[in-house]
């Protein structure tokens, strides 16, 4: 009988991004062999990609950071209530030195397909390159934003100017100066690429398909004193984050909207749009994400501001969303936005209005007139979440793809594992709870690699999610899901992206109860030894 050839790795990861960096940091050190494979020259993942002018948190700095290490958390300062891109990279570029973590990263390195081998129990990855490497573990970490998406636009290629798209930005500067810039697309990316270029062109045209909500982010520079406050209080505010719903510093009201008077309620709505970050979103009353009326009130009251911001109210009633109630799509944050429309050399172009025909060699044509343009970008967003995983050819149990097995949405066991593609580990895949999204991966992390150790330490070669295990969770998802008026509109978070094929029907792709409900029926798992998983 021919030998069973041992695995090159004990666990490889795909992507050096958050999630990568903090899975290979775990594994090492449990003593395993581990290779981070890396589509891009260096780490970071979405920090490293979206490189695009006014890319920045939208979380507080210091609620975002890697929380594991009490050194590193003492030793780094953030310089900014929301830090920027620039700097968050290089916080990530510090935490790879600090801990050795590029030794065991391969750069420039595209996983193009990962196949499953029954006889000896492994993964194999295939590079671009053509080369392969095989492990028993394979954990992906390839973000829920991170496969970005052109519009499906005739004449793309015929643009004689520059043209970007904002997740593939060049690591250049970009020259602005007089220069005539489009930007198609006006989500968070759109909003924050939009009003930190404005200063800079010449001339600016923003194409808006569909009007967003947004409130301000209220960013500042961390004098030494709050600095000193944040670094004394890091455990308080961690433990704040694992007690609130989406793991962010802001907590729910637990009040509903219409449990005070309409002089309160206004005055909370006040409040909280005076306040830093996320706290108009997800710290408002606990009924305006699922109650239409409730929702209203908010929607009302920021449609208001939109108006007193804007000057020309033609514009501010374009600018004012109409098919979707406030934060039922991702909320971007935004510094002074609606005032660029108050500048002379910026235009709004309602797309759904005259609707774009074509890109020409010069610009933009709708059905209104051509735009001549210096500049094109593409702030046109992501095939989220499954998007990734469609791009690598996944096959497990008998040459099983994971494309086919997903055609109708993913399915998965606790948004971690699935059927049939037995010791995959997914993080930050569907199905599990995104919110502030560090937290969620320092907590994956160390729930798959608690059971990695397991699985070392009894001896096991394969772990795999049941049948029922997937569908009880996948139906658990879903039965989450109703009554939430996020989930009756189109956005990435219900897997619309009207420039991929297949991908105009809703799905459930996210998990969104609680992130203390989430861990608490992982932990369970874990306590009873794994035994919901097919162990051998
Ligand atoms: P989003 O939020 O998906 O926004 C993409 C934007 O691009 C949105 O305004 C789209 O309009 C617009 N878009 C997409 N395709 C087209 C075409 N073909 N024509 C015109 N306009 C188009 O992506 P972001 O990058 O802004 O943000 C993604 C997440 O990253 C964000 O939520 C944060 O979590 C970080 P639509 O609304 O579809 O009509």
């Amino acid at each position: 009988m021919e030998a069973t050839p041992i695995p090159d790795f004990d666990a490889i990861i795909i992507g050096a991004g958050l999630s990568g960096l903090y899975q290979l940091y775990r594994l090492r050190e449990q003593g395993l062999k581990v290779r981070v494979f890396e589509a891009g020259t260096d780490v970071g993942g979405t920090w490293y990609w979206n490189r695009y002018p006014g890319a920045r948190f939208d979380s507080e700095s210091y609620s975002y950071g890697y929380s594991f290490s009490k050194e590193l958390l003492q030793e780094w300062e953030w310089s900014e209530h929301f830090a920027g891109q620039p700097e968050t990279l290089r916080y990530i570029n510090y935490v790879a030195d600090k801990f050795g973590l590029r030794r065991d990263i391969q750069f420039r390195s595209r996983v193009t397909t990962a196949v499953y081998d029954e006889d000896s129990r492994s993964w194999t990855i295939t590079l671009e390159d053509g080369s392969r490497v095989n492990s028993r573990f394979l954990i992906t970490a390839i973000g829920p934003l991170s496969t970005p998406t052109l519009p499906n636009i005739a004449g793309r290629d015929d643009f004689k100017g520059a043209s970007f798209h904002t997740a593939r930005w060049p690591k250049e500067p970009v020259d602005f100066a007089g220069k005539r810039v489009a930007v198609i697309g006006t989500g968070a990316t759109g909003i924050q690429t939009i009003q930190t270029i404005a200063g800079q062109v010449g001339h600016l045209t923003v194409f808006q398909r569909t009007a967003n909500w947004a409130a301000p982010l209220h960013n500042g520079k961390i004098d030494a004193e709050t600095q000193a406050k944040i670094k004394a209080g890091y455990p308080e505010m961690f433990a704040r984050c694992r007690e609130t719903f989406a793991c962010f510093i802001h907590t729910t009201d637990p009040r509903g909207a219409f449990e005070v008077s309409d002089e309160e309620r206004e005055a909370n709505y006040e409040r909280l749009y005076g306040e830093r970050g996320f706290g108009i979103w997800i710290g408002n009353f606990n009924d305006i994400l699922i109650d239409r009326k409730a929702n209203a009130t908010i929607s009302d009251f920021v449609a208001r501001k939109i108006r007193q911001r804007v000057k020309d109210q033609t514009v501010a009633e374009k600018l004012i969303p109409r098919n979707h109630g406030f934060g039922t799509r991702r909320l971007p944050l935004e510094t002074l936005y609606y005032e660029v429309y108050n500048q002379d050399n910026v235009e709004l172009v309602d797309i759904k209005e005259t609707p774009i025909e074509r890109i020409t060699p010069k610009g933009i044509k709708t059905s209104d007139r051509e735009y001549e343009f210096d500049i094109i970008i593409y702030a046109t967003g992501f095939d989220a979440i499954t998007g990734s995983f469609d791009k690598i050819d996944f096959r497990g149990v008998g040459g099983t793809r994971l494309k086919d097995k997903w055609k109708r949405g993913p399915e998965t066991y606790l948004g971690i594992m699935v059927h049939e593609f037995p010791n995959m580990l997914m993080l930050m895949g569907p199905h599990t709870a995104l919110g502030n999204i560090p937290r969620s991966i320092e907590y994956s992390v160390d729930w798959v690699t608690g059971l990695i150790e397991f699985a070392i330490e009894k001896g096991l070669t394969r772990l795999e999610a049941t049948p029922d295990g997937v569908k009880s969770w996948t139906d658990h998802v879903r039965e989450l899901g109703e009554g939430m008026l996020s989930n009756e509109v189109d956005s990435w978070m219900t897997g619309i992206n009207s420039n991929v094929e297949g991908k105009q029907t809703r799905i459930v792709a996210r998990y969104s109860g609680s992130a203390p409900a989430y861990r608490a029926r992982c932990d369970d798992v874990a306590a009873k030894g794994y035994a919901e998983l097919r162990l051998s």
